[in-house]
């Protein structure tokens, strides 16, 4: 069994390559990422020497390289991680978010038609279906809530479902779609949400939180959305779209409280600030599909979660650091180099 990683030199990514070098030693892995800002090669460090595993620098928007790279290798499988991540970033520049996540999705989709992979997983998310209200508590996102998203990031992620679900129908492509809600864990980019309140309170600088920080965000662990990436590419069936969370609601302003606390730093360090344009008031997974088809349940509640995170951004705190001073351009411009 060989499998394409994208974007596995990021969050995600780097934790599902972890938990599958653990969980299925004997499988290939190829590890594609062209080390955007989000990407750090420290993340995927301990991986770089193991056999079976190889890190190709590349874009997924790269036809040229991407139909060599699948010729060469001859994947049976293909997951799909790389994007840009980050709906601020995409209400700056609603371009990138477009030519990677739509673009990119298409690149690798005519690929793995062209050489015949065995299953496509594409990684979605759950702003796809926009927001629920926040006086509401009753609704949750199905498989079959409408696609009605709000931020150029998250239109793009739906452009890029519709293509992979479209190459299911049309040329019939094994695809599997995923769309699971927050993810949090060690060695997420200090842009969102809870590593960046994290940075700032071991800094003691102020916490910019959005509006009066009521919206709502449904929380999983990292290491439960890679047990269920990995059930979905053994088990999931061909056309279908899986949502993945663990009923873990909560408002920003609970979460930031919560890391102050852990931290002992005071409420004052609270800083109120613009809302996010367009932004989205309540996600709320209802992951009754993949349990009752597959079998899958959250391992992590929130608050063990949280705690160990909270507490490896505190061990870790250089790999933070690195990314505030810039020094993790610079080992990843050599891996660039390296491994091109
Ligand atoms: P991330 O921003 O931490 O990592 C993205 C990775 O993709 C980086 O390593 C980057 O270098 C790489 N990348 C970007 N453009 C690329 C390109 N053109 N070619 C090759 N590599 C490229 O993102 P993340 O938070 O780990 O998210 C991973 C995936 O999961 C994304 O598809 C995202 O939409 C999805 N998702 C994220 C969350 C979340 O809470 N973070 C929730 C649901 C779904
Ligand atoms: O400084 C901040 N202050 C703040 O109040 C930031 C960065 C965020 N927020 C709020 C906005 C959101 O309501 O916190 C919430 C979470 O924000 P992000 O961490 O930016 O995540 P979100 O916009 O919910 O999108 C995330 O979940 C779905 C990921 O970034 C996406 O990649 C994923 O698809």
């Amino acid at each position: 069994m060989k499998m394409l990683i994208t974007g596995g030199a990021g969050f995600i990514g780097s934790a599902f390559i972890r938990y599958m070098l653990k969980k299925h030693p004997d499988y290939e892995y190829v590890c594609l990422d062209c080390l955007t800002y989000a990407g750090n090669i420290k993340n995927i460090e301990f991986a770089l020497n193991m056999p079976g595993f190889r890190f190709a620098c590349g874009s997924i928007s790269d036809k040229d390289y991407v139909d060599a790279l699948f010729e060469k290798e001859k994947f049976d499988v293909v997951v799909n991680f790389a994007a840009e991540s980050h709906v601020d970033r995409s209400i700056k520049n609603p371009d990138l978010v477009v030519e990677t996540n739509v673009m990119g999705t298409l690149t690798l989709l005519n690929a793995a038609r062209k050489y015949e992979v065995k299953r496509f997983h594409q990684i979605s998310t759950d702003e796809v279906y926009g927001d629920l209200p926040l006086d509401r508590p009753d609704l949750f996102f199905t498989e079959e809530t409408p696609i009605r998203t709000s931020s150029p990031y998250s239109s793009s992620k739906a452009g890029a479902d519709l293509l992979a679900l479209a190459f299911y129908r049309t040329y019939g492509l094994p695809v599997t779609v995923s769309r699971c809600s927050n993810n949090y864990g060690p060695r997420q980019f200090p842009e969102k949400l809870i590593p960046l309140m994290i940075a700032k309170a071991l800094r003691d600088e102020p916490l910019p939180v959005y509006g009066e920080g009521l919206n709502v965000r449904d929380w999983l662990y990292v290491d439960d959305h890679c047990k269920a990436v990995d059930l979905i590419i053994s088990n999931g069936k061909p056309g279908e779209i899986y949502n993945v969370g663990g009923h873990n609601e909560k408002q920003n302003i609970e979460v930031v409280k919560t890391v102050l606390d852990r931290l002992g730093k005071p409420y004052g360090l609270i800083e109120h600030v613009a809302d996010r344009a367009g932004h989205d008031l309540r996600y709320a997974i209802d992951p009754s599909k993949i349990s009752a088809q597959l079998g899958w349940e959250p391992e992590t509640d929130f608050e063990t979660g949280i705690a160990s995170t909270i507490d490896w951004y505190i061990e870790n705190r250089s790999w933070t650091d690195d990314i505030l001073s810039g020094e993790y351009l610079k080992y990843n411009e050599k891996a660039a180099e390296k491994y091109a």
